[in-house]
């Protein structure tokens, strides 16, 4: 019997919502008066959306109130749902929907594992919620990427051993949090190298769950 499961990252592995992230924290750092660059967005992948925004009070060199950065915190996440009410399904990146329907007729368990609150909004507007078998996102995890609990949440809830877990991520936190919640992490290879990833793809266009499976001698 298949014991092993996948698990997904959200943004950079099914859909690339980095670039309405950047569009909200870009038109909230120019209200701050903070130059906020495309390159700048690269460190704010996997990262939760507070330490985002205290990234982005670092390059500006202020400082804040914890009450302050909630304000600021929820002032973007209204703007990045304004952005998000646009998503089409055409947006999963390609290859994702065929993969994950092979992996649902291998009979291989599926999760998301991501830092976002916003993950389950996204996969409806996706129409994917009912290809994957457990959603565990920002809303239910406490510690951010690299800790692994968001990963070994995702095992748990498949009821399978993290060593029996391959992870998808397209971030340095990601893989962290893979290796250190004990499972193999397949980079998703697009901008960042990623050299911690055990193996890397460029993305899931003709790919399907056996290549992974025979990546990874299983
Ligand atoms: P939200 P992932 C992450 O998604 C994004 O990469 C990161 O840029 C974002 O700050 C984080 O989700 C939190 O998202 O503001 O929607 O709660 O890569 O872990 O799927
Ligand atoms: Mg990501």
């Amino acid at each position: 019997m298949n014991k092993t499961g996948f698990i997904f990252d959200l943004d950079g592995v099914i859909v690339d919502t980095a670039k309405y992230h950047y569009l909200a924290w870009k038109e909230l750092a120019a209200e701050l008066n903070i130059p906020f660059t495309i390159e700048d967005n690269e460190r704010l992948k996997g990262v939760s959306r507070l330490q985002s925004f205290e990234i982005i009070l670092e390059i500006g060199g202020r400082t804040m109130s914890d009450e302050e950065k909630e304000y600021y915190c929820t002032k973007k996440n209204n703007l990045y749902k304004t952005f998000l009410e646009t998503l089409k399904k055409e947006e999963v990146l390609p290859g994702v929907r065929n993969f994950l329907e092979a992996a649902r007729a291998a009979k291989i368990p599926t999760a998301l594992g991501s830092a976002s609150k916003n993950a389950a909004f996204i996969l409806e507007k996706l129409d994917l919620m009912d290809l994957l078998d457990v959603i565990i996102d920002g809303t239910l995890v406490s510690a951010a990427k690299p800790d692994p609990e968001v990963f070994l949440k995702g095992a748990e809830a498949l009821s399978l051993d993290p060593a029996d877990c391959i992870v998808f991520e397209d971030s340095f936190s990601g893989i962290e949090a893979a290796h250190r919640g004990g499972m193999k992490a397949i980079g998703v290879v697009t901008k960042e190298n990623l050299p911690e990833a055990d193996e890397w793809i460029t993305g899931f266009d003709g790919l399907m769950p056996e290549d992974i499976l025979k990546m990874l001698d299983r």
